[in-house]
């Protein structure tokens, strides 16, 4: 073993295992945080265990299709094998030591658990990434953050390729791919020829064990930064009562691996309570592969952005009889009463709407058993106390207007992140008086039931993605027709809303054909920045509104397209 870590199995003789009601405890700061705490040893070796004794049913823990007929099954002690497989990838070609940071920008692929389990067990810090990351964007967070390693599949190889020289701290890049390519490690062939006897470190709980980029109002994206415990421990009460969860349950949660919800529901709310993460590659998002999947497969419980289900309500959903599915969930961006009515009148389902943030987990939820209001995103979760603050910090009285906030002092929640790496002052900023604020302002009822208003700041939520204006502006400012812009949201029916552009155009541009200077603006936005990113309406204007010190003033066009005086 290396410095400072001991075996788990030795630890394992000097200690008995957490239980899920210790874990309920340690949320509801009944007991305290243990010293020591890592997911994969002390919760999937765990389950592991309980498959061989019985004490678990005959689910998979992993459960992926491809829709092409590629299947993959494997049980908690298949992932323990291979988990550890791909440690030793990590830690011995890769030569990755405790801390490191490792992006990892994969598709929905089985590897994406593998190697996301794997630096666990070897305390390496996971940083996930969606597949539509352009090259500046790679660069951008592999210099931030200095990752030691990438690991990748085919269709970001060429974007990585054409930044490696300017990322010097970047060592080992590991290809998934069934081919090899030059300049890559191949996951796969390394994979084949590794020890499963590999001997797991002993985390601290407080250990960094992933980052994820979020964006804000300015800059580029942050590093929000979680903990083993914030994440393995913190998201257990959220798994019971929120998503409902027991180990007989297959929790198929739609989403990309870049994001904080692939974390909730696709790796540590399913697996702490031993239930079976389902997954569909899903290379292409459409409604027929959503509706085929919970026709063929015995999906218990489900998980989508908002803008899937109401993609999913246009469709003649009584023609569809769905296996095993009882539970339904929503989380990434508001969802409005109609598609709840809609949904459960189709399918009889009722619909579990979530709020959280990529900083904090689930803050809200309709959960199990409580009535639900539709359009309310429910109460503040367990162990969660969720008010609504002033600008000054002071809690507001039911009925009033303000920002949605978490409490964070005296006690931290234990789900609660550890900051933004290398940015105290932005991490200072979260603070207001005793709590978090989320940046969204909203409503709680007189029954204690909270009711999103909107951001706070000019953050744009498109079809569950978190979108910084400025990131679009940046984009958009490197071509040659655009003098200047201003991006904010603008209604829309089926994605909630959707980035929208004004834009100044430089002088030879302004007698352009409109619609196809619009198209070659997306298209250029779309190959500068992540596509989900890019603005879905495009005005072209004489001038943008400012401020006497000359500051664009988003608001005004934001509240001209909600319509808002
Ligand atoms: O709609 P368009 O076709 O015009 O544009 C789409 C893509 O076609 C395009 N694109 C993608 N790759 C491209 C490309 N264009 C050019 N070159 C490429 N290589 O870009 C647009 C991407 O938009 P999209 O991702 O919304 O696509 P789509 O297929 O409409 O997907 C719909 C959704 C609903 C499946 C998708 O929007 C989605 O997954 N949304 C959920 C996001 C999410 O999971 N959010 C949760 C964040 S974590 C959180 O909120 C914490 C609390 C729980």
């Amino acid at each position: 073993p290396k410095p400072g870590s001991r075996h788990l199995h030795q630890d394992r003789q000097l200690w008995a295992p957490l239980t899920l009601a210790d874990f309920e405890a340690i949320n509801r700061c009944e007991r305290p945080l243990p010293e020591n705490f890592n997911f994969a040893g002390d919760v999937l070796d765990q389950w592991a265990q309980k498959e061989k004794t019985g004490e678990r049913p005959a689910n998979p823990a992993l459960w992926w299709v491809n829709g092409k007929g590629g299947e993959v099954k494997w049980s908690f002690g298949e992932l323990g094998t291979l988990s550890r497989k791909a440690a030793t990838v990590l830690t011995e070609p890769c030569g990755l030591r405790r801390g490191d940071r490792v992006a990892v920008i994969l598709p929905r692929i089985p590897e994406w658990w593998l190697v996301n389990v794997a630096c666990m067990r070897t305390g390496l810090v996971f940083m996930p990434g969606t597949v539509q990351l352009t090259a500046k964007d790679l660069l951008y967070r592999l210099r931030a953050s200095k990752a030691k390693c990438l690991v990748a599949s085919d269709e970001v190889a060429p974007a990585v390729e054409s930044i490696m020289s300017e990322c010097p701290d970047l060592k080992t890049k590991l290809l998934v791919s069934p081919r090899s390519r030059h300049g890559w490690l191949s996951f796969q062939e390394l994979f084949h020829g590794a020890s499963a006897e590999h001997s797991g470190v002993r985390t601290a709980s407080q250990d960094p064990v992933a980052i994820y980029f979020t964006s804000g109002t300015t800059g580029s994206p942050k590093m929000a930064q979680h903990s083993q415990g914030s994440l393995g421990i913190g998201l257990t009460l959220c798994g019971r009562y929120w998503l409902d969860l027991k180990s007989s349950d297959i929790l198929w949660n739609v989403s990309d691996t870049g994001w904080i919800k692939a974390a909730i529901g696709s790796v540590f709310s399913p697996w702490v309570h031993g239930a079976c993460v389902f997954v569909h590659q899903l290379a292409q998002f459409d409604t027929d592969t959503i509706l085929d999947t919970l026709t063929s497969y015995p999906i218990t419980t489900l998980c989508c952005a908002p803008t899937v289900y109401r993609m999913l309500v246009q469709r003649d959903l009584k023609r569809y009889k769905f296996q095993e599915l009882r539970y339904c969930l929503s989380g990434g961006e508001p969802l409005n009463p109609e598609v709840v009515e809609q949904w459960r009148g189709q399918t009889g389902l009722q619909l579990h709407e979530g709020y959280g943030q990529t900083e904090v987990g689930i803050l809200c939820a309709n959960l199990k058993g409580q009535k639900i209001k539709p359009g309310s995103m429910g109460k503040g979760a367990p162990p969660n106390d969720v008010q609504i603050i002033d600008e000054n910090g002071n809690i507001l009285p039911p009925g009033k207007e303000g920002e949605i906030a978490l409490r964070v002092k005296p006690t931290r929640p234990i789900c609660f992140f550890s900051g933004y790496v290398d940015n105290p002052d932005k991490t200072a900023a979260t603070t207001r008086g005793n709590f978090y604020v989320t940046g969204d302002r909203g409503v709680m009822d007189n029954d204690g039931y909270f009711w999103f208003v909107g951001r706070a700041d000019d953050v744009i939520i498109s079809s569950g993605y978190r979108i910084g204006p400025f990131e679009v502006e940046s984009a958009l400012l490197e071509h040659h027709a655009v003098v200047e812009s201003a991006v904010v949201s603008s209604p829309d029916p089926i994605r909630g809303e959707v980035v929208k552009a004004f834009v100044v155009l430089s002088a030879p541009f302004k007698s352009s054909d409109p619609e196809k200077l619009t198209l070659e603006l997306q298209d250029h936005v779309k190959k500068s920045t992540a596509p989900y990113k890019y603005p879905r309406k495009v005005e072209f204007v004489e001038s943008l509104p400012k401020t006497i010190t000359g500051k664009i003033r988003r608001n005004v066009l934001r509240d001209h397209e909600w319509g808002r005086t």
